[in-house]
Formats: C-alpha cells, sequence, structure tokens
C-alpha cells in the first residue's frame, strides 16, 4: 500500500516537482493513498516539443439588457460541451469537457466598471467519466450525474449570479449571470462550483480565465498583447490510452480520495511546452488551476519575477524574487525581462519540475513597455477598522489508519445554520486556526482581503484547553502575498489572520478551502452578507 506520502516522494522523483516542503509545513502525515491503476509514465516522453497554446479571447455575441436596469451589456454565451485535446505531440488526444474548443477555456476581456451577461449552458452527455462519490453532501444517486454551475472566482457579484453550489443545473439548461465588475482590475478566473462533484468538473476542465482591466492600469504601459501571456498550470493523471484518469480510493463504495496529484503538469493544455519569446520584457499572468498542487515557480537561469500583481490585482509597487508559491486557486502576475539572454533556454520550473521552456530568440527589438516603480496605491488596512474577529478551525477527521475521511470548516457541515454573516461594508479579521498537517489554501467569495499575519502555535493545547499557546512571533504574510488577495493558503500548525471589508453585494456566498477534493467532502461553507 502506497502512503500519500510515499505517493508525494513518489511523483516528486518522476515528477520532481512537488514542492510543498519549503517550510516544512505543508504536508506529513502518512495518509494513505488510493489504488491506482496502470498510469501513464509521463516521464518518458519528449519534453519541450509543443508550442504554448493560447486560449482564443471569446467575442459577445450581441448585447442584451441588464437585469433592473435600462442599459445593455456585452453577452456571451459559454457551453460546456465534451472536446477532444493533444496535450502532448507523441499522445493521442484526450477527452476532456471544456467551455470552448481546448482546456482551459476561452479567456474573457472585461473592463472594470463595464457590466457583461455570460449565459453559462450545460451541453454535456448525461453521464459522468469521473467517479462520483454518491456519498458526498449535494452528490447523492438522487441528483443528475452531470450537474454544473460556474462561479467568476475572485469577482464581486450579486449573489444570484455567484454560482452557489446548489445552483447547478443539468444537460439541457443553462442560466444568465451578471457580472457588473465594479471592482479593481485583476485576473479572475472562470471554473465550476457544482455541490459533491466540483473536483470532478473542474478536473474534466470546465475553467478559464477573465481578465479585467482599465485606464490606471492601460496608462502603466505594462508589456501588453502577444507580450503578455496567460500561464495557466494543471496536473493530470493519464491513462496509457492518454485519457483523464481520476483514482479512486480502496474502499468499496467510497471513492472519495483526500488529495489529487497528477505526474502531467499542463500549462494552458499542453505538457511542458515551448514558448518562443523575444529577447525584451513579457508578462505573465499566472494560475494555479490544479485541484492540489502547490507549485514553487522559479526560472533556471535565475532570472527575477518582478511580481507586479496578486489575486486581486496590483501591488503598490514591483517586488522582486526569484521564486514563488502558488496554492491552487491563485494567482500571480509577474514580468520578466529575457532582454539578458538572447539565443538562450530559460526554462520555468517548480523547484527541480520542468514545467515549460522560454526560447529566447536573437532578434534586434525595441522594447518600450514599462516596469514602472509605482502601480496602483494600497491603502493597509488596520486592525482597528475592523468591528468583529471570528475564530475558525480548519478541520480534518483521520479513520484509525490514518486515512483523512472527513474535512469541516470551524466543526461545522455544509447543512449547518450559517454562522458566519458579517454586515454589508462592516469589517472583520477572520483567524483560521489550523491543527492540520496540510496547508489549506481558504477562499472567499465576493470580497478581497489583506493578509495580517501567521504564527505558530501548539495545537494539543489549544484543542484540550482552548488557549494558544504561542511558538514565535507573528510574521507578516510573504512579499508575493502582500497584495490584495482572495485565496489564503493557512498553513499547518499555525494561525492565519486576515482583515476582510465584506464592500459587496448583500446575500448568501460560500467560503471554503480550495483543494478541490477537500471543498467537496465538506471543507466549504455557506456565508451571508447581510444586508
Ligand atoms: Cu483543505
Amino acid at each position: 500500500m502506497t502512503t500519500r506520502r510515499t505517493f508525494l516522494k513518489h511523483c516528486s522523483t518522476i515528477a520532481g516537482g512537488l514542492t510543498l516542503g519549503r517550510a516544512g509545513y505543508l504536508w506529513g502525515t502518512p495518509h494513505m493513498m488510493p489504488t491506482t491503476a496502470n498510469t501513464l509514465n509521463v516521464s518518458t516522453l519528449a519534453t519541450f516539443v509543443d508550442p504554448l497554446p493560447i486560449p482564443q479571447i471569446v467575442r459577445p455575441s450581441g448585447t442584451r439588457a441588464v437585469p433592473g436596469s435600462k442599459s445593455t451589456a456585452p453577452y456571451y454565451r459559454f457551453a460546456a460541451r465534451p472536446v477532444e485535446m493533444q496535450v502532448h505531440r507523441d499522445l493521442k488526444p484526450t477527452r476532456f469537457w471544456s467551455f470552448g474548443p481546448s482546456v482551459p477555456g476561452p479567456t474573457m476581456e472585461m473592463r472594470s466598471g463595464e457590466d457583461v451577461l455570460v449565459e453559462w449552458a450545460n451541453e454535456l452527455p448525461q453521464q459522468h467519466f469521473l467517479p462520483i462519490d454518491y456519498r458526498l453532501h449535494g452528490a447523492e444517486k438522487t441528483n443528475p450525474q452531470v450537474r454544473i454551475v460556474s462561479h467568476m472566482h475572485g469577482a464581486r457579484v450579486p449573489a444570484s449570479s455567484d454560482g452557489y453550489p446548489e445552483d447547478w443545473f443539468a444537460p439541457g439548461k443553462s442560466v444568465v449571470y451578471h457580472y457588473p465588475n465594479q471592482q479593481d482590475p485583476a485576473m479572475l478566473w472562470y471554473h465550476d462550483h457544482a455541490m459533491g462533484i466540483n473536483r470532478l468538473n473542474v478536473y474534466a476542465g470546465l475553467f478559464g480565465a477573465a481578465i479585467l482591466r482599465d485606464k490606471v492600469e492601460d496608462d502603466l504601459n505594462l508589456p501588453s498583447g502577444k507580450y503578455e501571456v496567460p500561464l495557466m498550470i494543471f496536473d493530470r493523471l493519464l491513462t496509457p490510452e492518454a485519457q483523464l484518469y481520476y483514482p479512486i480510493s480502496d474502499k468499496p463504495g467510497a471513492p472519495w480520495i483526500p488529495e489529487l496529484f497528477g505526474d502531467a503538469i499542463l500549462v494552458n493544455g499542453k505538457l511542458a511546452p515551448y514558448l518562443e519569446v523575444e529577447p525584451r520584457k513579457y508578462r505573465f499572468r499566472v494560475l494555479n488551476a490544479s485541484n492540489a498542487r502547490f507549485y514553487h515557480l522559479s526560472l533556471s537561469n535565475g532570472l527575477p519575477l518582478h511580481q507586479i500583481g496578486t489575486d486581486q490585482g496590483l501591488l503598490p509597487a514591483p517586488v522582486t524574487e526569484k521564486a514563488i508559491m502558488m496554492a491552487p486557486a491563485e494567482r500571480i502576475d509577474i514580468v520578466v525581462d529575457f532582454a539578458d539572454c538572447r539565443g538562450e533556454q530559460v526554462i520555468l520550473r517548480s523547484d527541480s519540475f520542468n514545467i515549460m521552456q522560454f526560447r529566447v530568440s536573437n532578434a534586434k527589438i525595441s522594447d518600450t513597455s514599462s516596469l514602472p516603480a509605482q502601480l496602483r496605491p494600497m491603502p493597509k488596512m488596520q486592525e482597528s477598522e475592523a468591528t468583529k474577529t471570528r475564530l475558525l478551525t480548519l478541520d480534518e477527521y483521520d479513520n484509525q489508519v490514518q486515512e483523512p475521511v472527513l474535512m469541516l470548516l470551524n466543526a461545522s457541515y455544509w447543512h449547518d445554520p450559517i454562522t458566519e454573516n458579517p454586515a454589508v461594508n462592516s469589517t472583520e479579521i477572520w483567524t483560521f486556526v489550523n491543527p492540520t498537517d496540510d496547508t489549506h489554501p481558504i477562499h472567499l467569495h465576493a470580497v478581497r482581503f489583506q493578509i495580517l499575519d501567521r504564527q505558530h502555535y501548539e495545537p494539543w493545547t489549544y484543542l484540550t484547553k482552548k488557549q494558544f499557546r504561542f511558538l514565535g512571533p507573528r510574521t507578516p504574510p510573504e512579499p508575493f502575498e502582500s497584495g490584495w488577495k482572495d485565496t489564503v493558503s493557512a498553513h499547518s500548525k499555525m494561525v492565519t489572520r486576515i482583515i476582510v471589508k465584506f464592500d459587496a453585494y448583500p446575500g448568501r456566498y460560500v467560503w471554503h478551502c480550495h483543494i478541490l477534493e477537500h471543498e467537496d467532502n465538506e471543507m466549504m461553507r455557506p456565508y451571508e452578507i447581510v444586508g
């Protein structure tokens, strides 16, 4: 039997990409790993033989009236359908589900303050092709197998357009969602959020990017057009026939697994692709679209990553780093200057794993783009602004052989009454207490926030006496997470504090762990912004 730890080590050997031990707090407990069938050993495939695909920019199909207003807005139609796509030159096409011709789905381009309407349509078959666990909440046999609902991650939207997990719809149905885009520019991403099968639907390919811009950002003269490239990174397991493989546990009738880690790491849908670049500045919009895998990104020649943005948009000023950690659902906005790398091949890697290659040309070019010293002001939120502090535990329950069987937030199930109910426009501090051995990337819908700090603590004292025994000082967020965020890594055996202003639309939203296997097994809670 392979334990989770040995499985991770195995992945680390073949993929070299298991980056998680940077501070030694990301993984640890030897949880059982599921029985695995024969999977394709992708390490035998040639690397850097496929050009990096760039998802197409989707165009609106006309305009429609905005609900509750006299104005009209661009109208898009996104239909989820089965697609086939070659993830590598030497492999047969892989079946996915997508909102476009390939995975990730098409990219939306939007402007801050400008309304957009999207019809999300379910044109999928009646049967799922990945292993549903009918015991999970929302995935009961009484529900249709194939259900989808789209959430625009990072968007401030009315609750009725947020993609509430129980608002799923079956094949043949569609919904129209309204995105007012009353927020600062950022890289958002749309992905499925259907209750109990979210991990399977996203794994199948139901996600894509949505880039929000405004004039302030335009005027910064950052690299743009073909010099601004989305990099959406996601890992998969493939069968020897190059089809998606999602493992199941060895427990009959209970196929759920605690995390999915694949050795095939795709960028924009290709395995270890290459991108031909000019010796100049590029802007990369990076998204970790994996179910559970973290990445620790750096460039092989030590070229600096000039980070200009986090999940929710531009930093006040660029931060220069050699490596950046990304949890599932996090985004980073980086500028890389290849000017001094003429003729070189530079590899983007996650520790020792090669993710993709940049082939720098020898072309004579003049780079007129900028990397400004100042980007967008970000007032630092003060603790004194908060009118309430909530203490929220992240809970993992194991069976006798230390296999996790259930994950909860604050010891509450999805169906328990709502306990987080901030008033609209109020500011709160949410304190995540994580006694588990895992980092849980916690995401709040509808709002953005700032990370206050983290602090090591001793879980047993807290568990038994409800008292904190801290094992070190409060540490500020890492430079790469020091901007506006919507997802925060709550590390193992640490207390992580964020400060949030709930200046969003009143209504019922969710907050959850963005490891999709955790989220599907109860690590998600409704919350209500009270108007
Ligand atoms: Cu989690």
